[in-house]
């Protein structure tokens, strides 16, 4: 990019540059029967830092959307042997919404008119070739921006901000499909976690102390349960989904998280801070979420009342 020597040119060059850092490493499908074509788009895309991947039919485009969830944008051709951009366009969008994949039609000069049909199949773009490699450039760039944004509002909208788990809304919304994904030799579990004596710590050491114990607890419960649903349902209250083989495991499981923390060492602005957590647990077997929700509670309740830094069923 050639810049000229004023403010804008070297914002719109900084806006570049931290697009192609989040660029870097992700994955673009280029869909074409033309090896020509293909490469053309490949070189151009690996200088925006994609990975690239590249099929050379509909079908073995739409096998390795299916297969790799990773892939965030296709550039797919329209006239293509097996399947065309149309149908690969259509079949792909019933899977994959415009939140996960975005996708840019392409087809030869002298058919405008497919335009609008891509768009209407679920394509965000449309590019006619031949292209220029600044359009091809700009259009590449605005989808995937387009895309990042629709994962921030996403984000807003599903995580909590202190700590980047998911809120409670978000959980309720989750946890019926983490039940129906539960395999079959497989039992789901509910766990609902509250620090002990929070109020305390938030009055000895600040309430910014308060805060980095959340963040610190909550990356501890990432980092124990990466397959799980978690999230933070309430100021130092979190929810956990765990697929287990049985009640007793997860009893297991978050016994061994408790111990966990109260031998874990938190500090903030050089003090150790003590911190234990209580934990109530509920298999979900038949009663609603919400009845589950409401064991979990009270078996929180009892851990509490059992001296706290406890697990209770
Ligand atoms: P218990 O062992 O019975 O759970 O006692 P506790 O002190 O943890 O419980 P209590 O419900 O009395 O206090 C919870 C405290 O959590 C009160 C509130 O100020 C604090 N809190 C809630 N949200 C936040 C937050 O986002 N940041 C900080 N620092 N504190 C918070
Ligand atoms: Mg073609
Ligand atoms: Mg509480
Ligand atoms: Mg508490």
């Amino acid at each position: 990019y050639v810049l000229k020597d004023n403010r804008d040119s070297y914002l719109y060059a900084i806006k570049l540059l931290a697009q192609l850092l989040r660029n870097q490493g992700s994955k673009v499908l280029v869909a074409d029967d033309s090896k020509t074509s293909r490469n053309l788009m490949k070189q151009m895309l690996e200088q925006l830092l994609y990975q690239v991947e590249e099929a050379a039919d509909g079908e073995q485009a739409l096998q390795m959307l299916s297969s790799d969830n990773s892939i965030k944008l296709l550039l797919t051709d329209y006239a293509m042997p097996k399947m065309d951009g149309f149908e690969l366009a259509k079949a792909i969008r019933h899977r994959r919404g415009r939140d996960e994949l975005a996708i840019i039609g392409i087809s030869g000069s002298g058919s405008q008119s497919l335009s609008a049909k891509f768009i209407k199949y679920g394509a965000n773009d449309f590019l006619i070739k031949p292209f220029m490699p600044e359009e091809f450039h700009c259009r590449v760039m605005q989808t995937m921006e387009q895309l990042n944004m629709i994962g921030q509002i996403k984000d807003a909208a599903n995580r909590d901000y202190l700590t980047s788990l998911y809120n409670r809304r978000y959980f309720y919304q989750q946890a019926q499909q983490s039940i129906q994904h539960c395999k079959p030799e497989q039992t789901s579990v509910l766990a609902m976690l509250d620090i002990d004596y929070f109020k305390q710590i938030n009055d000895t050491y600040g309430h910014q102390a308060g805060d980095e114990v959340l963040v610190l607890l909550s990356s501890l419960l990432q980092h124990h349960f990466p397959e799980c649903l978690i999230a933070r349902i309430g100021g130092e209250e979190f929810a956990l989904m765990l697929n287990v083989s049985d009640l007793s495991q997860a009893v297991e499981l978050m016994d061994e998280f408790r111990f966990y923390v109260s031998n874990h060492l938190f500090v903030f602005a050089s003090q150790p801070i003590a911190v234990s957590v209580s934990i109530g647990i509920c298999g979900i077997e038949g009663p609603s979420l919400e009845t589950a929700m409401q064991h979990a509670d009270i078996a929180l309740y009892d851990a509490k009342g059992q001296g706290r830094n406890q697990v209770a069923v």
